[in-house]
């Protein structure tokens, strides 16, 4: 099958030349109103009032959390002044600049169905459930199949909570998890080539493991618009597509979900889609990786440096491709 409408983000490192960047910097100002005007002039501590516009977040006094000793790096954190401004999230567009296009998502209310393959099948509003879990954080790296780094510091619970509290059945065996639509705010949604809404999902085994995370935060304060807010995703030894943002529903199932990128390009994008520097995609090499906010490149690791926690996963799955 062709692909006739090919994603601009599986064309790796467009690196922004100054003209890109100084007119993405004008219509991200013009997106956020004056208040911008903190962010492009100042440090990582004016981008929460940049972007702030829904009034006060009724789950602040949450953070920051306790940061759990053990999940943390040997690489800088990237500055949040780098990734608030450097996201994919199709839902607003193609480009990285989608910060700006993202602040029309409006989180409040914001219900979350839990249904399938559970024993406690409910519709719950995510400052109930945000409160049901103790938050804690966790510094991960994240790799964008794009060949792009970052390091940041999620606020969040493990998914595997969050299986639990669902009370999954015996017979489930993936965990599904879709994106809200809503094309009125998300113009990209009016792509209608795409197949919204945004889905991914990971088998109950890797649901379970201690790395798979729930992110309702980053850099100690609730998750801005273009992370993901109010919930996210985040499994760091995958490719950065299998990390779904501002997810409206989790269902437990016997049939293996189908996740937006593959069913746009199978070949190209699968369900498991772990990191590994010695499998390149078709079209580009995956060995090395740039640190947002940095010049450097740095060699790409295995499951992106989580193998001792996660390569258990797989050892009985030959035949799958386990890494794309
Ligand atoms: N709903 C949704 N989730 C998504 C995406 C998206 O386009 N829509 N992009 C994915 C990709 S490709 C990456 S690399 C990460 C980016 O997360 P960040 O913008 O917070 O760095 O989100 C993932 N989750
Ligand atoms: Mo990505």
């Amino acid at each position: 099958m062709n692909i006739i409408h090919r994603p601009e983000w599986i064309i790796p490192e467009r690196e922004a030349t100054p003209e890109d960047v100084f007119f993405n910097r004008r219509r991200f100002m013009k997106g956020v109103g004056a208040v911008g005007l903190g962010l492009v002039a100042g440090g990582p501590g004016l981008v929460t009032r940049a972007f702030a516009q829904d009034g006060p977040d009724p789950t602040l006094n949450l953070y920051p959390a306790t940061r759990d000793p053990d999940f943390t790096l040997n690489r800088a954190i990237t500055p949040e002044s780098v990734t608030s401004v450097y996201n994919n999230f199709y839902e607003f567009g193609s480009q990285k600049t989608i910060s700006g296009a993202a602040q029309a998502l409006k989180i409040r209310p914001w219900a979350i169905t839990i249904d399938g393959m559970v024993d406690n099948p409910q519709t719950i509003d995510f400052d109930d459930l945000v409160r049901k879990i103790p938050l804690q954080e966790r510094l991960y790296r994240h790799r964008c199949v794009e060949a792009w780094a970052m390091a940041v510091p999620w606020t969040g619970f493990p998914l595997a909570d969050l299986v639990k509290y669902a009370g999954p059945q015996s017979g489930a065996k993936y965990v599904r998890f879709e994106t809200f639509e809503d094309s009125d705010v998300a113009s990209g949604q009016r792509q209608f080539w795409y197949p919204w809404p945004y889905v991914e999902g990971v088998t109950m085994d890797e649901a379970m493991n201690e790395m798979a995370f729930i992110a309702t935060g980053i850099y100690g304060k609730p998750l801005l618009k273009q992370y993901g807010a109010p919930i996210r995703l985040v499994l760091p030894w995958k490719y950065g597509f299998k990390s779904i943002k501002s997810i409206v529903k989790m269902t437990l199932t016997d049939q293996r979900p189908v996740g937006f990128w593959e069913s746009v390009g199978p070949g190209e994008y699968g369900f498991w889609a772990n990191v590994n520097p010695d499998v390149p995609h078709p079209r580009w090499s995956q060995a090395t990786e740039r640190l947002l906010g940095t010049d450097e490149r740095v060699p790409t690791q295995l499951f992106n440096g989580y193998a001792e926690q996660v390569a258990s996963l797989y050892t009985d799955l030959q035949g799958e491709n386990l890494y794309r």
